[in-house]
């Protein structure tokens, strides 16, 4: 009888799904995933992921594992006996250095358990030698974005940067000549356009073999970028823009432990800045301390998300003396904390998926950037779409942060900024509504990997 059942099975379609387990990128790819898993019931997703990323995943983002959307390990790359030193570029690149023959050996035993053989490839764009293994397999090649297409632009056009403004070109220059990015400066690109690190490098080929993608897919939405889409559009096979994934597919709920939104809803609305910088993020010392003294002193009120291991450089008393004005977590329930009206402002890092998700709640932000697409995510959220700004000096000091929660919190120009960014919600809503630009190209997209390889 399962004999009967798998052969049955054997011909329908078996997607493979590369993770990169690092940053915020495992939990949006997989969410996405969960999405197409469920309009596509006959369609087998197989997530290769590594076994920390993927138990964490099962333990925050279950309800994601449908009956057809299994997860399988690959290891993280760590040579036996390695002993890690903590900087996060460390663990990329031994996993990334690794990732095409553990690969290989995990896909090959998931086909194996399966009886499927794989009919679609998709992977996390960073991890490019997936095109060679879809060539290998004879089957289509579906890279995913989990960024801006601001970002996915730098990265594509690279050389023609590296050409034209030479390897000294100035910080402030603008890429007047690339389409809708006018407003970019050089000094806002991602690693990977100019920097030569292992992990750069790997991000410059990506850039460069995307364009072999027979769809590329992304965490954005068209009119975001309209601009810049429709060049790109231009230059991939197909690009289909189908996020946000937060609306697309929601997250789990994170428990509100230790209390704020019942907090929230003491406070007025549009009052209260939000603090938090993703997961890989850190703030030095000397701005620890000045964010603190900002915070002490003007009597804003927060949330703030700052790690366990950063709570102990707090100022002394700090956290006595503010528990009246606010609260601060290892980790916030940060989606409903941005949904509640009492939010005025998010001050963050730029990361992506932040961005994505002050934009679907409505929420101005104060950027401080520290690395990747961070940088270019400012700059599109202070000069493009007006939604917010970078801090003065793109470092926090106590003078430049105050100008900037006055600025978004109580000035004429925050209304502004805030009308803007209540703006961009409603046509963020509009492209995940029915018949919206991101719900139609998802059904692209679920049209492409549900079917059987044609190649
Ligand atoms: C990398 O992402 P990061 O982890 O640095 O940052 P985000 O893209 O902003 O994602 C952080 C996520 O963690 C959640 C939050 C986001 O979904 O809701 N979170 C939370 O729930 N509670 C908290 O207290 C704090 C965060 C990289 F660093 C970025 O530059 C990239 O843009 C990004 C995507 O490629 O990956
Ligand atoms: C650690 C990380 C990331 C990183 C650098 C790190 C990460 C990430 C990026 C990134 C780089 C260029 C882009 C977009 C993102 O850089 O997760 O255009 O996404 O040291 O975890």
């Amino acid at each position: 009888m399962s004999q009967r059942t798998t052969t049955t099975g054997a011909s329908e379609p078996h997607v493979a799904v590369l993770a990169f387990p690092f940053g915020t990128h495992a939990p949006p790819l997989l969410s996405i995933i969960s999405r197409l898993a469920a309009s596509a019931p006959k369609t087998l997703f197989s997530f290769f992921n590594t076994e920390e990323s993927n138990n964490s995943l099962l333990s925050t983002h279950k309800h994601y594992f449908l009956p057809n959307l299994k997860p399988f390990n690959v290891s993280n790359g760590v040579p036996e006996g390695h002993v890690l030193g903590g900087n996060p570029l460390e663990n990329i690149e031994l996993f990334i250095k690794a990732a095409p023959d553990n690969t290989r050996k995990a896909v090959a035993a998931a086909v194996a358990e399966t009886g499927r053989k794989v009919s679609c490839l998709v992977n996390d764009a960073f991890l490019w030698f997936a095109a060679d293994l879809a060539a290998e397999m004879e089957v289509p090649w579906v890279p995913c974005w989990l960024s801006g297409s601001n970002s996915l632009s730098a990265h594509f056009y690279t050389d023609l940067i590296r050409e034209t403004v030479g390897v000294e070109g100035s910080e402030d220059e603008l890429l007047k000549f690339i389409p809708g990015m006018s407003k970019v400066r050089i000094g806002d690109l991602p690693e990977g356009v100019f920097s030569q690190s292992l992990f750069s490098n790997i991000i410059y080929s990506a850039g460069l073999k995307l364009e072999q993608a027979d769809v590329l897919f992304t965490n954005c939405f068209e009119e975001l970028n309209p601009t810049i889409n429709t060049d790109l559009n231009s230059k991939f096979k197909q690009l289909l823009n189908v996020g946000p994934f937060n609306l697309i597919s929601p997250p789990p709920k994170i428990p509100d432990t230790n209390g704020c939104l019942p907090w929230l809803d003491r406070q007025k609305p549009s009052s209260v800045a939000y603090i938090g910088f993703g997961s890989v993020a850190m703030l030095s010392p000397d701005e620890l301390k000045a964010m603190a003294e900002v915070l002490e002193a003007s009597r804003v009120p927060f949330i703030w998300s700052i790690k366990k291991s950063l709570q102990e450089s707090l100022p002394n008393g700090f956290l006595e003396r503010t528990k009246s004005n606010g609260i601060v977590v290892n980790w916030a329930p940060q989606l409903d904390v941005l949904a509640h009206n009492a939010v005025g402002v998010f001050v963050n890092h730029g990361g992506w998926n932040s961005v994505l998700e002050s934009i679907s709640c409505g929420v101005p932000m104060i950027c401080r950037p520290f690395f990747g697409d961070q940088y270019i995510n400012g700059r599109m959220i202070e000069d493009v779409w007006e939604i917010g700004v970078i801090v003065d000096g793109g470092i926090f000091t106590k003078t430049g942060l105050l100008r900037c929660l006055d600025l978004i919190l109580w000035q004429e120009k925050g209304k502004e900024i805030r009308e803007n960014v209540r703006n961009l919600k409603q046509v963020t809503e509009k492209a995940i509504g029915s018949g919206g630009s991101s719900m139609e190209n998802l059904k692209r997209l679920v049209d492409t990997v549900s079917r059987p390889n044609q190649k």
